[in-house]
């Protein structure tokens, strides 16, 4: 299908303005929306903020007014056709007299979907797959989450230039510099729960929350207006520690009450740590990180955080679960001491893990690398 360039600049519009409720949105998707007047130009724009908010289009009708009647919408995400925090999308946009509406991703989510039929029976032009690429990767958490019922998972990581996360007596503060550390901070602020390691854990009793002084950074919650604020906006990570046998120290500083914390531990694990406990079937030689982001899902963990180790990271990779690397190299060097990334499962060339790399940007004097697995979603 030939897309008019017009129709590719307007949704291009649309999914930046997607972009501006990234971190804030969840457990709902992100999503923009872009109206124009019946002689083309642009009348009204919108994004969604915060779950019980309006949706993007709502937001983009009030804008336009009057001036959507005979109309185009161009919307990042199927119109949804359900009543849920907020009204049908889909009457919003008939209500409004729109006449042709654009969709990129259609709407995986089978209680909200329909949008799209549901226009086209009363008459609307509905054309969709526009700019779909761009559009499903700025919403690729909550896409991940709604197609296959688990949690997105971002695995980041900091290393020298040849791979190495300690040196040989395990120290590693700091191989990345303080831009790259703080743009860790405001990635890490964006997920729904950081996971770590029993090792992770043991070895540097870490807090695990967004920033290291929590009092200073809490988020500002959705600005004025109702909605259950349900959103990420003013709520801090879950943390999760994966404990195969419970072992975590009740002292440990991620047990602290500053965010609320999951520890996963083996069905049959005889540990007395009085914790959230969440008992998951084991796999190979600890758990069933599946079935984790199925429970992670459950609870409305739309993305998470994996940070440490290696071995946790390891076996994320193993069972073909990380949809996302993010790796801040510093042009340094150790030579030896631990490396980035556990045992994988790999063990000859023909099973190496290959993936793309998608962005390549300096962050201060390191590089920040974002990659992604070829064959997404092949969970082993
Ligand atoms: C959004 N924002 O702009 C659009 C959505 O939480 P609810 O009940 O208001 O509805 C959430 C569902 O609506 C969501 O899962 C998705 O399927 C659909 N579309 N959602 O949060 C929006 N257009
Ligand atoms: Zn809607």
């Amino acid at each position: 299908m030939e897309i008019p360039a017009r129709d590719a600049a307007h949704m291009a519009r649309a999914v930046e303005l997607a972009g501006h409720g990234h971190g804030t949105t969840s457990p709902n998707p992100v999503v923009g929306c872009v109206v124009l007047d019946a002689a083309g130009q642009v009348a009204g724009e919108g994004f969604h903020a915060y779950a019980g908010g309006p949706h993007a289009e709502v937001a983009a009708l009030a804008e336009a007014g009057e001036r959507a009647r005979g109309g185009t919408a161009y919307v990042t995400l199927e119109p949804c056709d359900h009543t849920g925090r907020t009204g049908p999308c889909s009457r919003a946009l008939l209500e409004a007299g729109v006449a042709r509406v654009v969709i990129a991703v259609s709407d995986p989510n089978p209680k909200a979907a329909g949008g799209a039929a549901r226009l086209r029976s009363h008459g609307v032009e509905v054309i969709a797959g526009v700019l779909a690429g761009a559009a499903e990767r700025a919403n690729e958490e909550w896409l991940t989450y709604a197609r296959l019922g688990r949690s997105h998972v971002t695995w980041k990581f900091a290393a020298t230039l040849d791979g190495r996360s300690a040196a040989a007596d395990g120290t590693s503060q700091w191989i990345t510099s303080a831009e790259s550390r703080a743009d860790v901070h405001r990635m890490r602020a964006a997920a729904d729960a950081i996971v770590a390691g029993i090792g992770t854990v043991l070895a540097d009793d870490p807090h695990l929350t967004a920033r290291s002084a929590p009092s200073a950074e809490s988020t500002a919650p959705p600005a004025e207006g109702g909605g259950d604020r349900a959103g990420r906006g003013g709520r801090v990570p879950l943390r999760v520690v994966v404990d195969t046998e419970g072992r975590t120290p009740q002292s440990a500083r991620v047990l602290d009450d500053r965010a609320p914390t999951l520890v996963a531990v083996a069905h049959d694990a005889g540990t007395e740590l009085k914790a959230d406990l969440l008992r998951l079937p084991r796999h190979a030689a600890g758990l069933d990180l599946h079935a984790l982001l199925k429970e992670l899902a459950a609870r409305e963990v739309v993305s998470v955080f994996v940070e440490g180790g290696p071995t946790l990271a390891g076996a994320f990779v193993r069972q073909g679960l990380v949809d996302r690397v993010v790796a801040y190299v510093a042009p340094a060097l150790l030579g030896s001491g631990r490396a980035a990334l556990g045992a994988a499962g790999v063990g000859t060339i023909g099973e190496i893990h290959r993936l793309t790399f998608d962005e390549i940007s300096p962050i201060g004097p390191d590089v920040r690398l974002i990659a992604r697995p070829r064959e997404p979603g092949r969970e082993k």
